[in-house]
C-alpha cells in the first residue's frame, strides 16, 4: 500500500510536470512569439517546439509508463500493448508534423536545414522512433514471435525506448537554447528577459518530467504483475468481487517480488 501511494505520488507529479511543460510551450508560442499558423513564417515554426513537447516528450513518456498504472492491471496485456503502441504512433505523427513545420519555415526563409547538433540528434531520434515502433509491433503486438525471441529482445526494446526518449529530451534542451540565442536580441538571452526565464523553466520541467518517467520505468516493484495476464480477461468481464480478487493476487505478487528483492528483466 505504501508502495502504491509512492507510485501514485510520483505519477501525479509526472503528469503535473508534463501538463506544465505543454502549458509553458503554448505560452511561449502565443504570448512571447508569433502564435501558431501554417504560412511558412514564424507562426508555422512555433508548432515545432509545441508538438515536440506534446508528442515526443509527454505522450512518449506516458506511453513508457502506461503498463505500470495499477488500475490498468485488470485490462488484458494485449489491450495495454495496443494503448502503448497507439500513444507512440500518435507521438510519432505529431513529431513528423513538427519536423515538416520547421523544414517548411527554413525553406520559406532560406535558412539552411540540418546544420546544428540539435537537428542531427533530433533527426536521428525521429528516424529511430518508427523503427522501434515497427519492431515493437512486429515482435510483441502481433502474436507470432516465439516467447523466447520476445524475452531475448525485451531488454533491447526497453533500452532503445528509453534511449530515444532521453535523446528527445536532450534534443529539446539544445533546441530551446539555440532558439533563445537566435531570437532574443535586445534584450538578449544574457539579459534574462521574461521569455528567457519562461523557456528556461520549460527546460527544467522537461528534465524533471523525463527524470520521473525514467525512475517510474526502472522500479522493478512497480512492474505490471505477470501472473494475472492470462486471467485478467475473465476477471474483467465478471463481477467486481472477482476484479478485487485479481487485484489482491497482484498485490500479493508484488509483495512477494519485493520480499525476494527480485528484479525482473522484462516488461
Ligand atoms: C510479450 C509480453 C511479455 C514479454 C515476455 C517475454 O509479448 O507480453 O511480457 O513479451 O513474454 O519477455
Amino acid at each position: 500500500m505504501e508502495d502504491y501511494k509512492h507510485f501514485l505520488l510520483l505519477f501525479t507529479l509526472a503528469l503535473a510536470l508534463g501538463f506544465a511543460s505543454i502549458a509553458s510551450a503554448l505560452t511561449w508560442a502565443l504570448r512571447y512569439r508569433e502564435g501558431l499558423g501554417w504560412d511558412g513564417g514564424a507562426a508555422e515554426f512555433n508548432w515545432h517546439p509545441l508538438l515536440m513537447v506534446i508528442g515526443f516528450i509527454f505522450l512518449q513518456g506516458i506511453a513508457i509508463v502506461v503498463y505500470r498504472l495499477p488500475w490498468t492491471w485488470r485490462c488484458s496485456k494485449q489491450m495495454m500493448k495496443l494503448i502503448h503502441a497507439g500513444l507512440n504512433v500518435l507521438a510519432f505523427f505529431l513529431a513528423v508534423i513538427s519536423v515538416v513545420a520547421v523544414f517548411d519555415f527554413h525553406n520559406a526563409k532560406n535558412i539552411p536545414n540540418m546544420y546544428s547538433l540539435h537537428s542531427w540528434i533530433g533527426l536521428a531520434a525521429v528516424i529511430l522512433y518508427p523503427a522501434q515502433i515497427v519492431i515493437g509491433i512486429a515482435v510483441y503486438l502481433i502474436p507470432v514471435t516465439p516467447v523466447y525471441v520476445r524475452a531475448a529482445l525485451m531488454p533491447i526494446h526497453i533500452y532503445s525506448g528509453l534511449f530515444i526518449f532521453t535523446s528527445g529530451i536532450a534534443t529539446a534542451l539544445m533546441g530551446i537554447t539555440e532558439k533563445l540565442i537566435f531570437s532574443l536580441k535586445s534584450p538578449g538571452y544574457k539579459d534574462s528577459p521574461p521569455e528567457a526565464v519562461l523557456v528556461n523553466v520549460l527546460g527544467l520541467l522537461i528534465v524533471a518530467f523525463g527524470g520521473l518517467v525514467l525512475w517510474i520505468a526502472t522500479r522493478p516493484s512497480w512492474k505490471r504483475p505477470k501472473e494475472g495476464d492470462a486471467q485478467t480477461v475473465s476477471y474483467n468481464s465478471s463481477s467486481p468481487g472477482n476484479v478485487k480478487m485479481a487485484r489482491t493476487d497482484q498485490e500479493s505478487s508484488l509483495e512477494a517480488r519485493r520480499r525476494n528483492g527480485k528484479a525482473e528483466e522484462s516488461g
